[in-house]
């Protein structure tokens, strides 16, 4: 069988449309390259003591920030600055969003969080990097603003995620399907193994931390009963990894729902929209599956600032509509 790689994929999806111009294309190679120098050091951390552990200071959301959050960021952010397709950047990590003064005339902006489930890092447990990407609405030649990166979950031109686990895999949609591509460690190279990725319409499996039952509105907690009772075929499973891109591709692969529904501490949810909801819900959607945040299509929530957090059911579509039923009872 022929090796199909990341970049050659991307030029022959670029090369289906005659009007586009490469500059996505370069873009997502760059994000390819990015997470192989992510994934190297990953693989090392528990060798290395200075880059496993705490680096000692809160993001903006008062979380703590690892070293490999930091480095994680800071190997994004360089490399998309030199792929002269990128005028901008926000991510999870940073305050604020980065207009890069040296590409006023790109076209893109890309959203990120770096390493996301970063908690998992000490235990060996999966990790991801999350990626969305816009179209400017500002002016070429200028710096990018902040109503690049406040668009609508259904502007997006491209999104997707890395997940560093057993194996390493990149998983990305340009809105023609969802193909997933392995890491072949002694290649260096991402390899097309999951293409035209469709999820499952019914979930074998839920992904909740359920250790917050109790605050769960009264919809969540009947739902969760649902998948628990669900008398007509066996009742779901629970797989929950506490690591977004590893619960929720699992899910992908296999059907399942994951939920962050509102507790009494993250009232308006925990997972950020710009970040991890818009990509992960246009993955799904381009796989068959749905996103919604109990009541509204998570691609439609228009954004009022860049750390915005959403409630989210994510996954099988019959399922995720199961979950509205319950919760708009
Ligand atoms: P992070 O971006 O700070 O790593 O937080 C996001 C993570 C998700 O990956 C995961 O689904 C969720 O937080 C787990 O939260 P909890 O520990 O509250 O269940
Ligand atoms: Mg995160």
């Amino acid at each position: 069988m022929r090796l199909v790689t990341l970049d050659e994929f991307i030029i022959e999806e670029q090369e289906r449309y005659p009007n586009a111009t490469g500059e996505l294309s370069g873009l997502l190679r760059d994000i390819g390259l990015a997470s192989k120098i992510v994934n190297r050091d990953l693989s090392r951390a528990g060798l290395v003591d200075s880059i496993l552990g705490d680096a000692e200071k809160t993001n903006i959301q008062g979380e703590e920030v690892k070293k490999l959050d930091e480095f994680a960021n800071s190997i994004l952010i360089k490399c998309l600055q030199n792929s002269g397709e990128c005028c901008g950047i926000a991510s999870e990590e940073e305050d604020t969003f980065v207009a890069f003064d040296n590409r006023k005339n790109a076209s893109y902006v890309v959203l990120f969080d770096p390493l996301d489930g970063s908690s998992n890092i000490d235990v060996i447990a999966p990790v991801g990097t999350i990626f969305s990407v816009f179209k400017r609405i500002s002016k070429h030649g200028e710096n990018c603003v902040l109503e690049d990166f406040l668009q609508k979950g259904d502007q997006q031109v491209a999104a997707g995620y890395v997940i560093y686990g057993s194996s390493t895999m990149l998983v990305y949609t340009t809105g023609n399907g969802v193909n997933g591509f392995t890491l072949e460690p002694s290649i260096g190279e991402f390899c097309l193994s999951h293409p035209s990725i469709q999820t499952p319409s019914n979930a074998k499996t839920y992904s909740v931390n359920q250790g917050n039952y109790n605050s769960f509105s009264e919809g969540t907690k009947q739902f969760i009963e649902y998948c628990q009772e669900n008398t007509d075929k066996k009742a779901y499973s629970l797989r929950y990894i506490g690591s977004m891109v590893a619960d929720i591709h699992r899910n992908l692969l296999k059907g399942g729902i994951f939920l962050y529904p509102a507790t009494k501490d993250t009232p308006g949810g925990k997972l950020r929209l710009m970040y991890e909801c818009n990509p992960m819900a246009f993955l799904q959607e381009q796989a068959g599956g749905k996103a919604s945040d109990g009541t509204n299509r998570i691609l439609e929530i228009k954004p009022t600032k860049l750390h915005e957090r959403t409630t989210i059911y994510i996954g099988s579509k019959a399922t995720v509509e199961k979950a509205e039923s319950y919760l708009n009872k």
